[in-house]
């Protein structure tokens, strides 16, 4: 759908009042507080969040799908939906795509077209815990870290595969989630299960162009229920430290057992210079995948602490970080869900970014936990939301893109335009 850029003038126009007394006075009290307030607008304008290909359509459970109507029914059309996100809140400039969800046919029009609206191929993704059907082994029993040689060919294949297509879209970096594990006590040997996969993974790094990196995505459990190969943050390190610099640990938030310290994590992480990049969701259970900042904020908020502590700190020595969303559920409009999911990022960002820094480490140095917990909930408990808007306004994006996808009813014209029942392949 292209949208006309002069309804989001006359959207802004209504609001621009209002959103001035807000934004002025959180100016000057941040301002007192002794910010500079121009350079966090600066870093929060850059910032940009990958939007996953797959989270377009209705996600959907292993009990049903409810699918929406007007969902994209090609890559084109997914690539669309990015743009007129990113449209709306110039934070979502790039994409992640799903292989062999979404195979481009003609990558250059592909490319082409993610240009015309602004949009990048941020990590592509393999899948080898699905069959395809032109396949000649079955995944069933594992893939990378498959006992049978020929399907750990047959994956490794598919990664290479993977990587061209990323090549040929000016990705730059592949991410594996590897679903290989057991079902029962006994099935497998776990040391030799490591190692099948070490060997696997070393013949992808070796072929990753020299300007990529690889993320080693963990997982705990599902869709194996006793053993997961790449479990942990702790096995997704090794298998990096094993692999070489390329090779980056990245951190899924559905990801854990319940209640584990993943701010912890990303510190760890970061403090090995090993952190690659991001799934943001929300979970109350599992890997629920829902909309990020709906469960959790707190939490979200205190991961961007170490993250901002991490990448401002001449301790640490870590790469560019990718931002993605991994969040899609059933009964919400997939593109409400990812402008919800992109406004939680930018606010948990945003208050780290008010954390009094030095204030912060004097009450760590002097043991004083009434007052750290003061400095953090301090930022915490700022309504951050107009310097949020105050971006978009400034680059001519909504101020409310929520409000304005909706006053636009503009699902209803993607309805209109791709019909009441589509069709999108994935998850
Ligand atoms: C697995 O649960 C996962 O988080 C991986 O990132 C997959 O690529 C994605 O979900 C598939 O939906
Ligand atoms: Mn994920
Ligand atoms: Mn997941």
């Amino acid at each position: 759908m292209i949208l006309d850029k002069s309804l989001i003038d006359q959207h802004n126009e209504t609001l621009a009042s209002a959103q001035q007394k807000k934004f002025d006075f959180l100016q000057s009290s941040l301002q007192d507080e002794g910010h500079d307030v121009a350079a966090i607008l600066e870093q929060l304008a850059a910032f940009q969040i990958a939007i996953p290909s797959w989270a377009l359509g209705t996600g959907g459970t292993r009990f049903g799908r409810f699918a929406g109507g007007g969902e994209p029914r090609s890559l084109e059309e997914k690539l669309e939906d990015v743009g007129l996100l990113h449209a709306l809140n110039q934070s979502s400039g790039a994409i992640s795509l799903h292989i062999p969800w979404d195979i481009p046919q003609n990558a250059v029009a592909i490319k082409q077209l993610a240009a015309s609206f602004d949009l990048q191929f941020d990590a592509v993704n393999s899948n080898t815990f699905q069959d395809q059907s032109e396949q000649d082994y079955s995944y069933k029993f594992g893939s990378l870290a498959h006992t049978d040689k020929h399907v750990r060919d047959q994956a490794i294949a598919h990664n290479l595969e993977v990587i061209k297509h990323g090549v040929d879209l000016g990705s730059k970096a592949l991410t594996i989630w590897l679903s290989d594990g057991t079902d029962f006590p006994g099935q497998q040997n776990f040391r030799r299960a490591f190692n099948r996969t070490l060997d696997s993974f070393h013949q992808i790094y070796e072929a990753l162009p020299a300007d990529w990196k690889v993320f080693i995505e963990y997982k705990p459990y599902e869709p194996h229920f006793y053993s997961t190969v790449v479990a942990d943050w702790g096995t997704s390190l090794l298998f990096c430290q094993k692999l070489g610099e390329k090779a980056l640990g990245l951190v899924d938030l559905g990801h854990h057992l319940p209640n584990t310290n993943i701010e912890q994590i990303v510190s760890r992480f970061l403090m090995e210079g090993k952190l690659g990049g991001f799934h943001f969701n929300d979970s109350k259970y599992g890997d629920d995948d829902l909309t990020v900042g709906a469960m959790r904020p707190f939490q979200l908020f205190l991961i961007f602490n170490e993250l901002v502590e991490g990448m401002t700190s001449s301790e640490v020595k870590n790469p560019a970080l990718s931002w993605m969303i991994d969040a899609s559920h059933n009964v919400k409009d997939p593109l409400e869900d990812l402008l919800q999911s992109v406004e939680a990022i930018k606010i948990a960002y945003a208050q780290a970014l008010i954390i009094d820094r030095k204030a912060l480490e004097k009450a760590q140095e002097q043991n004083d936990a009434t007052q750290a917990q003061e400095i953090l909930q301090q930022a915490y408990r700022t309504d951050v939301r107009p310097l949020l808007a105050q971006v978009r306004l400034d680059y001519g994006a909504a101020i409310q893109p929520l409000a304005f996808y909706r006053e636009q009813k503009i699902r209803q014209k993607l309805i209109k335009q791709r019909g009441a029942k589509t069709y999108t392949t994935g998850l």
